[in-house]
């Protein structure tokens, strides 16, 4: 009976929903999951880094791309007070380069990303007050209660640094379920697990259930029962047979169950 295992088993690919544009979060209905590279921390959908060194102003852009990403200029109070958090970590005494400068027009304030609109700046008490006419850059510093200030550009700080998060799959490997079959490989037709559903809906077939399982969070098996008037109805579980094998009962209706530990278990007599 082993061509039962080519027959019934349904491979169900995880797609990506959609093209990930550049200000999207990952799609949070399929099991994959914002990451960063170690060293950076998670905010929304963007990672952040500290550098470790320390820099000029421009350097500073630079430190940030050669690591793969660009220097960070906070867009929201809630984004800075997530960068002053990270920063107070590191030092209590922090001040670190963010992305605006006013080196172009003395007052006119421009930041990295921001560009056609009005810059998010949030000054401390008494800034931006060019010091002596030529404090051009922009830092962020516990001395001012995590808000900004103006200084010299060839001053020494850590930069800020941010990159997209880039979306992981959970799972590396495309979802298998396979029907079950009693010990001689025949399809239970009449078996399924119940008080497991989570989500249940009319469907096309096996293929697009399985499809609907794998992008539900939670979901590990499903069952297709069939209606009086022939419609198939995709029922999604948040268990397996095995896990809950009181459960896996016979039906007196049409259903049969889909699980990916049933793939496994198929015996070749
Ligand atoms: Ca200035
Ligand atoms: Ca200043």
């Amino acid at each position: 009976m082993a061509f039962m295992s080519g027959l019934f088993a349904i491979e169900v690919a995880i797609l990506s929903m959609r093209a990930l544009s550049e200000s999207d979060f990952c799609p949070s209905r399929s099991p994959v999951k914002s990451s960063c590279p170690p060293e950076w921390q998670l905010w929304g959908s963007a990672c952040y880094h500290l550098t470790s060194s320390k820099y000029n102003w421009d350097d500073a852009k630079t430190a940030c791309q050669d690591v793969g990403g660009k220097m960070a200029a906070p867009r929201s109070l809630e984004e800075l007070n997530f960068m002053a958090e990270l920063a107070r970590k590191v030092d209590s005494q922090y001040r670190v380069w963010i992305a605006c400068n006013d080196k172009e027009v003395e007052g006119t304030w421009e930041c990295d990303g921001q560009e056609g609109g009005e810059p998010f700046l949030v000054w401390g008490d008494g800034q931006p007050n060019s010091w002596r006419g030529n404090q051009d850059c922009a830092q962020i510093t516990a001395h001012y209660n995590d808000r900004m200030d103006d200084t010299y550009c060839s001053k020494l700080f850590r930069a800020f640094c941010v990159r997209h998060a880039a979306c992981a799959h959970l799972s590396t490997q495309p979802r298998q379920y396979c029907v079950s079959t009693d010990t001689h490989g025949r399809i239970l037709n009449s078996t399924c697990l119940l008080d497991h559903s989570i989500r249940e809906f009319i469907t096309k077939g096996v293929v697009d259930c399985g499809s609907a399982c794998a992008t539900e969070p939670g979901c590990r098996s499903f069952n297709i029962k069939k209606t009086e008037d022939g419609k198939k109805i995709c029922q999604l579980n948040n268990s397996t047979s095995s896990e809950d094998k009181d459960k896996f009962q016979k039906t007196d209706y049409f259903c049969t169950m889909y699980g990916e530990e049933m793939c496994s278990g198929l015996s070749f007599q």
